[in-house]
């Protein structure tokens, strides 16, 4: 899909963005939206640093209520942490907003654009090794979730509707079958088969959550490892970026696709299957981190389900990628024609090695429950 770049001087005109420009550069993390950094240097010599989003619109279609969505959660955010004497600048999203006050910009062309402050001092990882840092990733999106416990997730609007109900996905996925719109069904057909002979799984935390045996909380819903901003100095996991899908949900929603992308011991788009496995110490990290920051709050029942959550997350995952696929690459960014089914695959080699795993997997986290305690 040709992007189109940046525009300094509009993005100037809009914000107010205080010092003298210098350059910009372009971000290649996410997948839905198109992420830029803008330097500027201040009156007295000191470099001040911005990250500019475009907005994927076709994804997200209502740009107010997202952005209602998030400065309503970063402004929460923003009083606990001076509460608890944090710096309010460095562990949450800082937007800005435009000069009519709104906290995106629409251009000629119909996109829409917004600003934040660029968070120094941290990194970022897209595949892991330390455990201790992805136990750190664990305690920063347990703690995230604590501190929305209280907000009020009626005033969310669902800014993608039926995000993970994976029995909806599916439905989503046999349409795409059913329609074939690239011609690529035929050559898919192993794929399609091991979505469909996993179907049960799709109802199971719907049901649980029908049924009121799952709590909904506020939850994040990306909480891939590149969405966390990680001290330089300290390694903690200072700041939950990329909050665009926070919506009312599940917990299990979150932790299942933070080791979905934490724990695999390759990247999601490794061409090299074979190098694709669950890490069962960097399960066990993360599941420690996560339970000991949210663990107090969480029911018997979600504990219960955490394992089986990493396994649901993956498959969803990988249905989604298929099912890109077969449309024919519309929704996800891709680099080249074999992307979205190279993550697939990666996708449905981890689901295997879990199905593996899963008695350990359930081992592991009964053990970190009881250290939670
Ligand atoms: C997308 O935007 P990004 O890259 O953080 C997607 C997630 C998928 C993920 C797979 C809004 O996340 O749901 O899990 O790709 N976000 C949206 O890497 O669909
Ligand atoms: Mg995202």
């Amino acid at each position: 899909m040709e992007q189109k770049a940046l525009d300094p001087l509009f993005i100037q005109q809009s914000f107010v963005l205080p010092g003298e420009y210098d350059t910009f550069q372009s971000i290649n993390n996410g997948h839905i939206n198109t992420t830029y950094r803008m330097h500027f240097t201040n009156a007295d010599g000191k470099a001040e640093e911005y990250v500019v989003q475009k907005i994927n619109t076709n994804v997200f279609r209502d740009p107010d209520a997202l952005m209602q969505n998030i400065v309503g959660v970063t402004t929460h955010l923003q009083k606990k942490i001076a509460a608890r004497g944090g710096d309010v600048l460095r562990e949450t999203l800082n937007f800005l907003p435009a000069k009519d006050g709104k906290y995106y910009v629409r251009d000629d062309s119909g996109d829409c654009w917004r600003c934040y402050r660029h968070v120094g001092g941290v990194y970022t990882c897209n595949t892991i090794e330390s455990e201790t840092v992805f136990y750190n990733a664990g305690e920063a999106f347990g703690a995230f979730q604590n501190e929305l416990a209280d907000y009020p997730g009626e005033t969310l609007a669902e800014t993608i509707p039926n995000f993970h109900n994976t029995a909806s996905r599916f439905a989503d996925f046999e349409r795409a079958v059913k329609e074939d719109a690239a011609g690529r069904a035929a050559s898919v057909a192993d794929e399609i088969a091991f979505v469909r002979a996993r179907e049960a799984d799709t109802h199971v935390l719907i049901d649980l959550l029908a049924s009121g045996e799952l709590p909904v909380r506020v939850t994040h819903n990306d909480t891939k490892l590149n969405n966390i901003l990680f001290d330089e100095k300290t390694n903690k996991g200072i700041c939950i970026i990329d909050l665009d899908t926070v919506m009312p949900g599940l917990a299990l929603y979150d932790f299942g696709d933070s080791i979905r992308f934490g724990a695999n011991t390759a990247s999601e788009d490794e061409k090299d299957v074979s190098k694709v496995s669950l890490s069962l110490p960097l399960y066990e990290a993360y599941t420690r981190g996560y339970l000991k920051s949210a663990g107090t709050s969480l029911t018997a029942q979600e504990i219960e389900y955490l394992p089986f959550s990493a396994k649901l997350m993956t498959y969803e995952c990988g249905m989604r990628f298929l099912t890109d696929y077969l449309n024919g690459d519309t929704y996800f960014k891709t680099a080249y024609p074999e992307h979205n089914l190279v993550r697939c695959h990666t996708q449905f080699a981890l689901v295997r090695d879990m199905e593996q795993k899963m008695d350990d997997m359930r081992a592991v986290t009964a053990r970190a429950a009881a250290e939670a305690k």
